[in-house]
């Protein structure tokens, strides 16, 4: 959402109620922290005080959408893909399963696909199963942060006894790197599919997106090829419905992380006094979710050495979901060298999952 945010968006971390998700940074200071774990609590405890010391004095307020996703939030988050409303997983499964063999097809075997940031793994194992259906040769490189995640999904792609997994606990870019260098050092022959998926792509802002694709691009050889899901922008009622369901549950979801401040740094925000808000930003072409004060107040935040004083209706800007037209994914991926392959779009859904080439001779830009 605003600049300065970290590339790598959150996601879903399936069944683990011991660590959540993983983020890295564009600036590549190497793998943060990891939420609540225990494993990184005194390090993150850091890090997020100094984060919402920073952006509850900023205007307008904010938080990072990473700090969404703590124990409780990523088991809110897997609630949140089961919801009638929120469409995005179940379409993506489905043109996944539906589109596989059509997505390696042409791409030069053994076929190195590489998932960066997959959860749990299950969206690669759908990926994978048609591959292999379709008599691929493959390997695998998992690129996360974290260490959870990566166990998750090697766990998911044991039922490929075939295939060897291979995790990268680190940044996608420093993962991408060494996938390169390896594809050298060994002369591995073969193409590589690289898989961004679940529209985490939405949470760049479009400045991140372009680094994002031109960082991907960087590490292709030619005839190597890019997978991505991406949710499309729909009329105003259903993107409002996926991100503010009857339930609650996103609303649940949104303001647990004023439950995580007050639980990891002694605030005291009362939830009875912010609600949750979610709003199609047209101009943008985004959804925002936003905390809204239901009145003037002062919070205090000892761990953050701060109290933060809110007007009545003023809100904390929680997330940005960027929502594309398939054309115009297309033409960006164009821009950038990377040419259609072919694009799936669930029209009932809005869901796209588009596959690029990467253009002999011309390298992506900076
Ligand atoms: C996991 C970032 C793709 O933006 O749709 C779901 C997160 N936030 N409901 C999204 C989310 C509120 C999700 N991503």
């Amino acid at each position: 959402m605003q600049s300065g945010e970290p590339l790598e968006s959150r996601r879903p971390l399936a069944a683990s109620s011991t660590l959540n998700h993983r983020t890295a940074d564009w600036s590549a200071q190497g793998p943060p922290d990891m939420g609540t774990s225990s494993e990184a609590a005194l390090s993150s405890g850091y890090r997020l005080a100094d984060d919402v010391r920073r952006d509850l004095q900023a205007s307008p307020k904010r938080l990072q959408p990473r700090y969404l996703y703590d124990a409780l939030g990523s088991q809110l988050f897997e609630a949140i893909c089961e919801l009638p409303e929120y469409r995005i997983t179940r379409s993506e499964l489905h043109l996944l399963t539906t589109h596989a063999a059509a997505i390696g097809a042409g791409m030069s075997s053994p076929l190195t696909v590489v998932e960066l940031g997959g959860g749990n793994g299950e969206k690669l194992a759908v990926l994978l199963s048609g591959l292999v259906d379709a008599g691929v040769d493959l390997r695998v490189e998992l690129v996360d942060v974290s260490a959870t995640a990566l166990e998750l999904a090697a766990r998911t792609l044991a039922r490929f006894p075939a295939i060897r997994v291979t995790p990268h606990q680190t940044t996608y870019e420093a993962g991408l790197q060494d996938i390169g260098e390896q594809r050298i050092a060994e002369v591995r022959p073969g193409g590589m599919l690289v898989a961004f998926l679940g529209s985490n792509i939405g949470n760049l802002d479009p400045s991140a997106a372009r680094r994002f694709l031109t960082m991907v691009r960087g590490g292709f050889r030619s005839g190597d090829r890019l997978v991505l899901g991406t949710d499309l922008v729909k009329p105003e009622s259903e993107l409002v419905a996926a991100y503010d369901d009857v339930l609650g549950v996103t609303a649940a979801f949104n303001k647990n992380l004023l439950v995580r401040l007050n639980r990891e740094l002694g605030a005291n925000f009362d939830l009875d006094r912010f609600a949750h808000r979610a709003v199609w930003n047209a101009a943008e072409s985004r959804v925002e979710m936003h905390l809204e004060s239901l009145r003037a107040q002062t919070v205090s935040i000892p761990g953050a050495d701060c109290a933060v004083a809110f007007a009545a209706g003023e809100s904390i800007w929680t997330e940005s979901s960027y929502k594309y037209e398939s054309a115009a994914l297309v033409a960006l991926g164009a821009e950038l060298g990377l040419a259609r392959h072919d694009q799936w779009v669930d029209e009932d859904a809005h869901f796209a999952v588009t596959a690029f080439n990467a253009v002999e001779g011309l390298r992506g830009q900076s």
